[in-house]
């Protein structure tokens, strides 16, 4: 049978593809990106959490609230900046596109140790997605194989 792709083969793989195109990919649902609200304390001279971890192309809303002074979130590689005075909070909305590691930094000068009032925000690439795409294509690799193995 090799080196004799009739028509009928191919139109039978073509076949293939989409049938398991249309079965497969459920777990993308499932990977969707999310719309995310985190909360973040800031206080001389730390953000609680100061790690944020997200997926890549989520939309994510960040809530900055103060403790003590005022404080403000800047994140690094992102247009992203806001304030927070003493007991009230802000907020800024944004979708992380970039993925990688970003530093968080206060942008208010707000005391000694306040060029070490750093956190982190970390954006994965979106792995459910990732799998879920090369599930698709072992399966219909899988699929392909099994339908010629005789
Ligand atoms: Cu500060």
């Amino acid at each position: 049978m090799k080196g004799r792709m009739t028509p009928w083969m191919i139109l039978a793989t073509v076949g293939l593809l989409v049938l398991s195109a249309l079965f497969v990919p459920l777990p993308v649902a499932l990977s969707a990106p999310q719309a995310r609200t985190i909360e973040i304390h800031a206080r001389q001279f730390a953000y609680e959490p100061a790690t944020l971890v997200v997926q890549r192309g989520d939309t994510i809303t960040l809530h900055l609230e103060s403790l003590d002074a005022v404080h403000g979130l800047f994140v690094d590689g992102y247009d992203v900046n806001i304030q927070a005075e003493p007991g009230k909070s802000a907020q800024v909305t944004f979708i992380a596109d970039q993925g990688g590691k970003f530093k968080l930094r206060c942008s208010i000068p707000c005391g000694s140790l306040h060029p070490f009032m750093i956190g982190e925000l970390i954006v994965e690439p979106n792995e459910g997605l990732v799998r879920a795409l090369a599930a698709t294509l072992i399966v219909t690799l899988g699929a392909v194989v099994w339908f010629w193995r005789v």
